[in-house]
């Protein structure tokens, strides 16, 4: 792998990849830091406030990949794209673009939570230790600010806890969980890239100035877009007019097969 500071646009080793996977599966989680580099968080960050300049105080921006290149550019930007690829499936796409800002004294999104219910439920005793999940999408969060503080709001995770077979109270405190917490703390360009199954919460801004996150997720083809309002959602074409085989693909021209 090569020596350059941040990870975008490199190729990393098939080794690499394979350690990232690994993790992924133990922690069901990975945070590399020094992802994206300056330039890019700064556009991420300003294509970000241009949208929530219009929005009502707290909103989702959706699908930012329509109006910005900074993060049309994140969907088959290496090594993410070869990551997806090899724990997804080949034939993987992004089926998810939010972004997000969360103000001093927000609680953002501070309750624990799984972003999909649980895939399989541990009905008696421990959760296995002989599993591994398919992986049916993950979701890649990039911090557009320093989160180096626990003031500043880091993502948290239960490490493992994707294979306990249960949803996670909203509240850790007081229970067996809480000292298993592991906040994600790194500068500006670290991504949270992270399974829909893990125990997960982003802790509250208590410092004084503004988080923001951009968020691209990838799915097998089973998995549908889903871009607001869902229905009758219609990519622009501008989007797609001059992308290669690859980025069509991973914008969701898949071919046919099961189901379709
Ligand atoms: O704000 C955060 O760090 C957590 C975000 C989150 O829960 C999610 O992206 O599913």
């Amino acid at each position: 792998m090569s020596a350059a500071p941040y990870l975008a646009s490199q190729t990393v080793s098939d080794t690499q990849i394979q350690d990232w996977i690994e993790t992924f599966h133990r922690d069901g989680y990975i945070f590399l830091h020094n992802f994206l580099p300056p330039d890019w968080v700064a556009e991420l960050k300003a294509d970000l406030e241009r949208v929530l300049r219009d929005l009502k105080p707290g909103a989702i921006a959706f699908r930012l990949f329509e109006t910005s290149n900074a993060n049309l550019r994140l969907f088959d930007m290496e090594p993410l794209a070869t990551f997806a690829e090899t724990l997804v499936s080949k034939d993987c796409h992004v089926i998810h673009n939010n972004s997000f800002a969360t103000p001093p004294g927000s609680m953002g999104i501070s309750r624990w939570h799984q972003d999909d219910p649980p895939h399989y439920l541990v009905t008696h005793g421990d959760p296995p230790t002989n599993v591994r999940l398919p992986v049916l999408l993950f979701t890649a969060n990039f911090y557009l600010t320093d989160v180096t503080d626990p003031s500043h709001g880091p993502t948290e995770f239960v490490p493992g806890s994707h294979l306990f077979g249960a949803a996670p109270p909203t509240v850790l405190e007081g229970t067996k969980w809480a000292d298993q917490v592991v906040p994600c703390l790194g500068p500006a360009g670290s991504a949270v890239i992270f399974n829909n199954q893990v125990w997960h919460r982003g802790t509250p801004n208590r410092s004084e100035r503004t988080r923001c996150i951009t968020q691209v997720s990838y799915g097998r083809r089973i998995i549908n877009h889903m871009y607001f309002p869902f229905m009758n959602y219609q990519m622009p074409e501008h989007v797609y007019a001059d992308a290669n085989p690859r980025l069509k693909r991973l914008l969701g021209f898949l071919p046919t097969g099961p189901y379709g």
